[in-house]
């Protein structure tokens, strides 16, 4: 019985996803990568990682990282990741992401490197530092997915571009390496998958943005929730509807929608005729239901830091013994002399 379940583990495809310690994560991230993940745990190998060296691309100060990486780790279980079912540890302390990045980087171009979206749009709210994490990012990425043999990436909208690069890049290494790494799919959630600044809803909702009311922060309050749905930018005419040309409007009513579970359609119907401030004002409470009970539990798993450095550290014995399995057959692979044991 016991090998049988084992078999079945062993069968399941492997998911892996993971998010930076950037800042406290906002509703964008959970509803359109978290909010996902308690779901596909037990469909799938389930491997998260809190993104760290990733997070260094941007000038970070060193305490608030830690304490990020801290918080992200108690949000991930607060969301439902079970850490004994899943794999959850943070990046650096695998050691061998950063060592396949570096393989990667000798099949990867500037040329297409230089041309990804997020590049760009970092370089431009970055200027001050342009940095060469900044434009490996998707490489490490890449790293971060293949070390793992992963079938299945849940992303939101925002990271296509860098799964395709993760997709191409394997596929250059096995045609010139030979069979090495699965080929990746992404899964990109239905209802949420960019969710956008409530200041500029042209722009994607960022835990990192200067403006704090572009964005609901996970550790937002009910008040500061309801506040920010408040001053959200709106559209010229009185009509709440979902459509190219009322982008403020379309943002809440996806937003209202993803946390509810209601369709787009249901949610216009429901607020036909409403005024704008009634319908911000039900977005705010209905986003605030959802955040409330996550914010107090994550604020309770925080509390115990012992059990939080147990699981991290469980978490990084895990995915280094699937990591450096990898590892092992891409140096192989390129010609590097095995390291020795002893
Ligand atoms: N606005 C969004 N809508 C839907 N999904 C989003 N994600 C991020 N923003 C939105 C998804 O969240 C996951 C983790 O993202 P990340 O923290 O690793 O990096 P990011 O995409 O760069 O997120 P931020 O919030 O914009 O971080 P900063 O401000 O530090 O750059 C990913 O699956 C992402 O798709």
């Amino acid at each position: 019985m016991i090998s049988e379940q084992k078999e079945n583990i062993e069968q399941k495809k492997v998911l892996f996803s993971a998010i930076q310690p950037s800042g406290i994560l906002t509703i964008g991230n959970y509803l359109g990568a978290l909010s996902n993940f308690k779901e596909l745990q037990s469909d799938y190998k389930s491997i998260f990682s809190l993104a760290d060296l990733h997070t260094l691309t941007v000038k970070q100060e060193p305490s608030v990282l830690r304490k990020n990486t801290y918080e992200l780790a108690a949000l991930y279980i607060a969301c439902g990741i079970n850490p004994e079912e899943s794999v959850l540890f943070v990046q650096s302390h695998v050691p061998a992401h950063a060592e396949l990045c570096w393989i990667l980087n000798t099949i990867s171009y500037p040329g297409e490197l230089s041309r990804m979206t997020q590049f760009k749009d970092k370089s431009s709210k970055h200027e001050d530092n342009i940095n060469m994490g900044l434009m490996d990012y998707p490489v490490l990425m890449a790293a971060d997915i293949l070390l793992y043999q992963t079938e299945l990436v849940p992303i939101g909208a925002d990271q296509k571009q860098h799964l395709e690069l993760s997709r191409d890049l394997a596929i250059r290494f096995n045609n010139r390496y030979g069979e090495t790494f699965k080929i990746p799919d992404g899964y990109i959630s239905g209802t949420a998958a960019r969710v956008m600044s409530l200041a500029e809803p042209s722009k994607k909702m960022s835990k990192s943005d200067s403006n704090l009311n572009a964005f609901i922060s996970m550790d937002d309050d009910k008040d500061t929730i309801i506040r920010k749905f408040k001053r959200a930018v709106t559209d010229s005419d009185n009509k709440i509807i979902c459509s190219p040309d009322k982008p403020g409007i379309s943002n809440l009513l996806t937003i209202y929608s993803a946390v509810t579970g209601l369709s787009v359609e249901q949610a216009e119907k429901e607020f036909d005729g409403k005024q704008y401030s009634d319908f911000k004002l039900r977005v705010g409470e209905a986003v605030a239901d959802t955040v409330e009970p996550i914010r107090t539990e994550k604020n309770r798993i925080l509390s115990d830091k012992d059990y939080l450095d147990s699981v991290l550290s469980e978490g990084a014995q895990r995915a280094s013994a699937l990591a450096y399995k990898t590892l092992n057959k891409v140096y192989r692979k390129v010609g590097l002399l095995q390291r020795k044991r002893g």
